[in-house]
């Protein structure tokens, strides 16, 4: 892993991609815990305090579509955001001093999986400074078929695009007409590959009308001098969520764009804020039955 070759790419393209990150006896570990967590939502009625689900949810068929914060579900998460590999490549593009701001996992089931229409995370989580690092690690293979991630490369230099409506609601979402759908790219490739993606980076992706899952689990990373707007951060919480560095009270501002993602129509998830979107980029299970 040639680190500076990827800071470079991330700096470009706005992505950078490494294959075989993660192996084989991290991934058995991985799949294993997953599968174990997603058993755990047999019988719930709707969304929980972990799982986000499908419309077509439903207690005796359970369709989960993300695990939320699974550093906080599994203890095997968090040390999963500490590998030291990977941390190796987050800390080449963002210093040495690193905090995992998020986590999720993103499971895009087979025949349903639900698609994510375009957007930039930055829109979502507005920090004091920009130099956050999205990572997406591939429990799976990413194929063309099963809904892989779709970016727009050197869209981050575009600055921040609008996500709210005509009627100034948060829509989480980009008109597609604001943008070049067709020079977007998929992130494919076999399971442990992992990619890294700026927070002004455009992406989305269709609904997974193939025979194969399509699990991503996302570790999103910020500078540790970053402060998030977005929600009110204890100091504990805050410290406890170094993955790399000494806690430092110091924050960087910058002159950075931001727009809150406030008011809501539907609160929530990205997938709960895009459900009242008027028109869509992509196919939904709804629109095909
Ligand atoms: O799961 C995906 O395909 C995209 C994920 C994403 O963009 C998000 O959850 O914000």
């Amino acid at each position: 892993m040639n680190t500076r070759q990827l800071a470079e790419q991330f700096r470009e393209d706005g992505f950078c991609r490494i294959e075989g990150l993660f192996g084989a006896a991290e991934l058995a570990d991985l799949d294993a815990k997953t599968r174990d967590v997603i058993a755990r939502a047999q019988g719930i009625p709707g969304e929980t305090e972990i799982f986000d689900v499908e419309d077509s949810h439903t207690p005796d068929d359970p369709r989960i579509r993300r695990i939320k914060r699974p550093h906080e579900v599994d203890p095997l998460y968090w040390s999963y955001a500490c590998f030291p590999k990977l941390l190796e490549a987050v800390q080449a593009i963002l210093g040495p001093d690193i905090r995992l701001h998020h986590s999720k996992i993103n499971l895009k089931s087979a025949r349903f999986g639900s698609p994510l229409e375009w957007h930039q995370d930055w829109a979502f989580i507005p920090h004091t400074n920009m130099d956050l690092a999205i990572g997406a690690v591939m429990l799976d293979e990413v194929d063309e078929g099963n809904g892989p991630m779709l970016v727009i490369p050197g869209s981050h230099r575009t600055g921040l695009i609008d996500h709210h409506d005509e009627d100034g609601w948060f829509a989480g979402a980009i008109d597609p007409d604001r943008i070049d759908t067709a020079a977007a790219v998929p992130l494919l490739g076999p399971p442990g590959t992992v990619t890294l993606h700026h927070p002004l980076l455009v992406h989305g992706s269709a609904l997974n009308t193939s025979t194969r899952e399509r699990r991503l689990l996302f570790y999103e990373y910020a500078a540790a001098d970053a402060w998030p707007l977005i929600y009110g951060v204890q100091w504990p919480e805050y410290t406890g969520r170094l993955v790399a560095g000494s806690p430092n009270p110091r924050i960087r501002m910058e002159p950075v764009e931001v727009k809150m993602p406030h008011p809501v129509r539907k609160a929530g998830s990205i997938y709960n804020n895009q459900s009242a979107l008027k028109r869509r980029f992509f196919e939904t299970l709804n629109a095909q039955a």
